[in-house]
């Protein structure tokens, strides 16, 4: 019986996203494409943090119960959303204003027919070869989500002091592999983190003394870190480079950085170490194209993950809020 309900629930998640499909808007919105570029472009320019935003926002909106824009719902009197549990504290808001910003674009050429899911999913997928990363086709037809809750964000994502059992475990229950795990991690060749996320690396590290860091880092790096975070506690805006190379560029210096000890987050560092992901990122680190050619693979894996096609999901007319404001 559960065997048979499991085959079930297995055959409606792969049936949602084989209704997506490439040309999904050709008829409603043939210039669906060509919309958002448009936008998207012109925020990065003027806002130079968006793109790593938008690829953090999305991640984080596919893993919490799948690719359907429940991130972007506001917390209301009713419903503390997605977007407001702890571990969002640093979701950048560059990132949300670009998405509402292209659907503003959208309802104005083509009212009621994109969903803030697929703005989403073009978006980053645009972003990442913006910043000098892969290009990969997109299928379409996600609709968006009639819940978001906070409470569902901490155990489908891992925090930095995670380990990597825990990682591989969380993923691999959503059905991504190892390598989709090490390969998608590249993510982190581009954006910030904030000094709260890796003080623990930093100062008092293992209970030692006030600049103790872990042994694993480089120590000009740790020293420059142990600077540039003096007053992080004062100030818990400071934020420091994910690649310290080249910062803004989508490449493979994130894993070039981790075998130099330049890794920013305890998991970062650590899949470098790590018997099962430690050859990926030697891999990845000599060798950017089997980087591209692996994160298309899995960011074409994400998009689709827990997609709502049909009735299970409505088109928002606002990406922020539920149709039915009472819901
Ligand atoms: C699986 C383990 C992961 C952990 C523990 C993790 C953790 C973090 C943390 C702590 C930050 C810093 C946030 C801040 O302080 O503002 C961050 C940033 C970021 N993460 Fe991850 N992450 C993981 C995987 C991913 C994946 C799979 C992606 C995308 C495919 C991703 C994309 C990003 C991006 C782009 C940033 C920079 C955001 C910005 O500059 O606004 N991360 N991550
Ligand atoms: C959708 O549009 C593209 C580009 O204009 C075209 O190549 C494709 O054949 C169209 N598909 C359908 C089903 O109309
Ligand atoms: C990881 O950090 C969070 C807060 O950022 C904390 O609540 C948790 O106890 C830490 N976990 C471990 C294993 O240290
Ligand atoms: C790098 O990876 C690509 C894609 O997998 C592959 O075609 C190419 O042969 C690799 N290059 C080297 C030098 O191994
Ligand atoms: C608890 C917390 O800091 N929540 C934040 C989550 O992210 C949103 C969007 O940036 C913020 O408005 C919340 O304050």
């Amino acid at each position: 019986m559960l065997f048979f309900l499991f085959l079930l629930l297995l055959s409606a998640a792969s049936s949602a996203s084989a209704k997506l499909s490439l040309d999904y808007y050709n008829a409603s919105c043939p210039r669906v494409h060509q919309i958002i570029s448009d936008i998207i472009t012109t925020k990065q320019i003027n806002s130079p943090t968006t793109g790593a935003g938008v690829l953090r926002l999305f991640f984080h909106d596919c893993f919490v119960s799948g690719c359907d824009a429940s991130v972007l719902i506001s917390t209301n009197n009713f419903n503390v959303a997605e977007r407001d549990a702890d571990i969002n504290h640093s979701l950048p808001g560059d990132a949300f204003d670009a998405i509402v910003r292209a659907k503003a674009s959208l309802e104005l050429q083509c009212p009621g027919i994109v969903s803030c899911a697929d703005i989403l999913a073009i978006a980053t997928r645009d972003l990442v070869s913006m910043l000098g990363g892969p290009f990969y086709p997109i299928r379409l037809g996600r609709k968006d989500s009639f819940t978001s809750s906070a409470a569902y964000v901490e155990s489908n994502l891992a925090r930095a002091n995670a380990s990597i059992d825990k990682i591989i475990d969380l993923f691999a229950a959503k059905g991504f592999t190892v390598r989709d795990f090490v390969a998608l991690s590249g993510a982190h060749t581009v954006g910030f983190s904030h000094c709260s996320e890796y003080a623990d690396r930093i100062f008092h590290f293992n209970n030692g003394g006030p600049f103790a860091y872990d042994p694993t880092m480089n120590p000009r790096f740790a020293q420059a870190l142990q600077k540039a975070c003096a007053n992080y506690l004062k100030d818990p805006t400071i934020a420091t480079f994910n690649d310290i190379m080249t910062p803004g560029k989508f490449d493979n210096l994130y894993y070039q950085n981790l075998l130099k000890g330049l890794g920013l987050l305890a998991t970062d560092q650590k899949i470098a170490a790590d018997p099962r992901t430690a050859p990926l990122v030697k891999l990845y680190a000599e060798n950017q194209s089997a980087f591209f050619e692996d994160f298309v693979h899995s960011m074409q894996k994400l998009s689709i993950y827990g997609v709502k096609t049909g009735r299970n999901g409505e088109v928002r007319r606002r990406c922020d809020a539920f149709n039915n404001l009472s819901g």
